[in-house]
């Protein structure tokens, strides 16, 4: 653990006291002005620090400020979000992650951006990342299962925001398989997972996860206002991303243990908890043709069922589905 993490940890288990500079500099067995010098840099990262040359230091104010610190601070992983990369602005996080993993980044490794210029979706499609106002996120992974799993890391992670909005945020989305979030029928959030692979073994999965968080409806661009939704819209509230982002972190590293451990068995009953529209007619597009169907539910290995109309059933590992006619 870093100083600088121990220290905010100290502050915070005494947020009503002051900390003499002395007692500081012992705990962390680190010079006197070494203190006075991490202060000032918690205080650009947004905390509020009151010093008294006399009485010493005290936290008046936590950052909601995104930084390597915030995202770090009372995370309570043990391997995932433990090597954390925040950056301002970038293209795409899935690029960064990308370049980290191709240098090695670890198993867990997370990059968060405040702000991506070229945000991607699947199929070259554009992800709308607009500054500070949602969680645009990549985790490098580096699981040991054969490549032809890695699409059921998709739905393992839209099982956690599901379940991470429906407890901490109190809205409970719709999955759309395999990778969108839905309230309302509404856009709340994509997933974008990405493999790099050999035949029979994976290098890493990078793991794209956008959230629509403090947007109102005008922030959206207009192609995508009337699809997409964000937490605020849902629920009235502002929410802070760093804390937003351990709470995605802390039952995403309990949710892929699980995961190795028992089989997709464990989130296949979770999504479809939450699977969209299971029972009913929707469009479906494979191959740029698209028929009517009946969504089954999904099979052992994450796959989609449905049946068509004329009462085949069909196994799909990828396609579109619409939830209005007329949609791209
Ligand atoms: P997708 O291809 O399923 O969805 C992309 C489509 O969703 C777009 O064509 C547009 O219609 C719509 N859309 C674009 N931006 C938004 C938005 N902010 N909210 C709602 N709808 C939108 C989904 O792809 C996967 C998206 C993953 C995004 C993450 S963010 C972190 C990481 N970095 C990166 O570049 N991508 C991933």
């Amino acid at each position: 653990e870093s100083t600088r993490g121990k220290l905010i940890e100290i502050l915070s288990n005494h947020p009503e006291e002051y900390l003499s500079g002395q007692k500081l500099s012992q705990q962390l067995n680190i010079s006197r002005p070494a203190v006075w010098k991490h202060m000032k840099e918690l205080e650009k990262d947004g905390y509020g620090i009151e010093a008294s040359p006399r009485k010493g230091y005290k936290i008046i104010t936590f950052p909601d400020k995104v930084s390597t610190n915030t995202l770090s601070w009372g995370l309570k992983t043990k391997w995932l979000g433990q090597d954390m990369i925040h950056k301002p602005s970038v293209t795409s996080t899935q690029v960064i992650a990308h370049q980290e993993a191709q240098d090695g980044a670890a198993h867990g490794t997370v990059i968060v951006a405040d702000e991506q210029t070229k945000g991607r979706g699947r199929l070259n499609r554009s992800w709308h990342s607009h500054k500070g106002d949602g969680v645009w996120m990549s985790i490098i992974l580096r699981p040991k299962f054969e490549p032809h799993k890695s699409p059921q890391i998709t739905l393992l992670a839209a099982t956690v925001l599901a379940e991470v909005f429906k407890k901490y945020c109190g809205i409970s989305p719709q999955i759309k398989w395999p990778n969108d979030l839905l309230t309302n029928g509404k856009k709340l959030s994509g997933i974008l997972t990405e493999l790099q692979a050999e035949q029979d073994q994976i290098n890493y999965i990078v793991l794209g996860m956008g959230i629509n968080v403090n947007h109102s409806v005008e922030q959206f661009p207009e192609e995508i206002m009337n699809q997409a939704t964000s937490l605020k819209i849902e629920t009235g509230e502002n929410w802070e991303i760093h804390t937003l982002i351990q709470q995605i972190l802390n039952t995403f590293e309990k949710r892929y243990q699980e995961f190795i451990e028992e089989g997709f068995r464990s989130v296949k009953l979770r999504w479809e908890a939450f699977g969209y529209r299971i029972g009913e007619h929707v469009a479906i597009t494979t191959h740029q043709q698209e028929w009517n169907a009946l969504i089954m539910g999904i099979e052992h290995d994450g796959a989609l069922k449905v049946r068509d109309e004329e009462g085949k059933e069909h196994v799909l590992y990828s396609a579109e589905i619409k939830w209005r006619r007329g949609e791209e």
